[in-house]
């Protein structure tokens, strides 16, 4: 029986001592359906623990987002102040497959309830507008998040 932690520490061995960047499990993603993994490091790194991969999603108006618990121990939950004007929140369970359907445009900021001050946080950016980026801005986050989701904006600007 392998777990996930054990393929990865027999690839690392295979692939010799050091700086051995770990395999990537891929998001699947098919024409309207993503998925974004939780895990608890992140790929390629043993230095980033707890993330979203990807951590900036961009879909279509319409398409499904599905938060999959490749790791154990995570959830996503719509961060409040971070979502559209009309969107629905959401509050997965931690471990659970949640799938969101996206029918407003605009940018949705997510985190992981039990990592957020540790930064485990995301965006999804639906229909590429960007209209709520200035009140998504304003809000405040702890600790590491708020470096996390300054980060991200930033890309979004650029
Ligand atoms: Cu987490």
């Amino acid at each position: 029986m392998h777990t996930r932690r054990n393929f990865f520490l027999s690839m690392s061995a295979l692939a010799g001592v050091g700086t051995a960047a770990w395999a990537c499990p891929a998001p699947v993603a098919q024409e309207n359906q993503h998925s974004i993994l939780m895990l608890n490091a992140a790929c390629g790194e043993d230095n980033t623990p707890n993330v979203f991969e990807p951590a900036i999603l961009r879909v279509n108006v319409g398409d499904s987002v599905t938060f999959v618990p490749t790791d154990a121990g995570h959830n996503s939950a719509s961060k409040r102040g971070m979502i559209p004007d009309g969107a629905d929140p959401w509050n997965g369970a931690v471990d659970e497959n949640l799938t969101i359907t996206f029918t407003v445009p605009g940018i949705y900021g997510h985190i992981c309830v039990p990592h957020y001050e540790w930064g485990m946080v995301g965006l999804i950016v639906v229909g590429d507008d960007l209209s709520n980026l200035a009140s998504v801005k304003k809000v405040r986050h702890p600790g590491q998040a708020r470096k996390t989701f300054r980060a991200l904006l930033k890309t979004l600007e650029t």
